[in-house]
């Protein structure tokens, strides 16, 4: 009988579990400290958040399936950072969108809190709602809606989201970029962009911001007890806030343009985590 990793089987604990004992086993690490996840126009970051300890495809880990969208990878590094903790980074991650589930899109939430990582930085490219954010601009989240009508969590879990998205990471990391605004963000399922009618719609419920990440992640962490910075790079204006139709293409323009701001800000981050 042949061992295929992509297939395994087993609760999503027990998946995580074993993800984490493959990265610790190939990396020769004791565990993990930090887990980033590299969202779209975030990729370029990758290169300066600590010393590489290696790297391998995503795809080649118990439970974990290849990333499809353009412009995300679908790797995991393992890096000390000069803070030296042991960092994760995930260059890229599974959609809701995608139709594997909502344990595929957690999966490597739960790998790193397997491995023992207890802050978690959730990155992505969303649409802005504020029209002063333009295109390029990172934003603190510093609340969700999860409009996805879904939960990672089964059964009986009441976790308790009222600080989902940590005070304390938010301070750390104003102390890397003074200016940083921070905003609501509103998990949409996708892949289709909003209409206008859904934008005005989250703008009534609070929201700040437009994806279709992060908040079943950042449920999933919490579960796990992570602490969670959300940064968001607002690589458009919504639908509607836009005078102009919205293309995949502008938001991988965006991502590039901004590269190296987000490269120091997360650098930064690294540093004091
Ligand atoms: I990048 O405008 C990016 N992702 N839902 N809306 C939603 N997701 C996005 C958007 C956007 N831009």
């Amino acid at each position: 009988m042949t061992t295929n990793t992509q297939t395994s089987s087993g609760t999503p604990s027990e998946l995580a579990a074993a993800a984490a004992a493959a990265i610790q086993e190939r990396f020769g690490i004791d565990g993990l400290d930090v887990s980033f996840v590299l969202g779209s126009g975030w990729s370029a970051a990758a290169d300066d958040l600590g010393t590489e300890i290696g790297r391998c495809e995503l795809a080649d880990l118990p439970g974990f399936s290849a990333p499809v969208v353009a412009g995300h990878g679908g790797a995991l590094r393992v890096v000390r950072t000069a803070n030296d903790k042991v960092a994760a980074i995930f260059t890229g991650r599974t959609h809701f969108y995608e139709g594997r589930g909502v344990e595929a899109v957690v999966h490597g939430v739960r790998t790193a809190a397997a491995a023992g990582a207890g802050v978690l930085v959730l990155t992505n490219g969303c649409g802005g709602l504020n029209p002063d954010w333009s295109p390029g601009t990172p934003v603190l989240i510093s609340d969700h809606l999860n409009l996805t009508g879904a939960s990672p969590l089964a059964g009986a879990t009441f976790i308790d989201l009222t600080e989902a998205y940590a005070v304390r990471l938010r301070e750390l990391a104003r102390t890397v970029s003074a200016e940083l605004p921070e905003g609501v963000y509103a998990q949409f399922r996708g892949p289709q962009y909003e209409t206008p009618a859904e934008v005005r719609m989250a703008k009534v419920m609070g929201a700040d911001l437009v994806g279709m990440s992060t908040t079943l992640e950042t449920i999933a962490a919490r579960e796990a007890g992570m602490e969670v910075l959300g940064i968001s790079l607002v690589t458009n204006l919504a639908a509607g806030i836009s005078p102009t139709p919205l293309h995949h293409e502008e938001v991988i323009e965006a991502g590039k343009a901004a590269a190296p701001r987000l490269r120091e800000l997360l650098s930064g981050l690294a540093g004091v985590l």
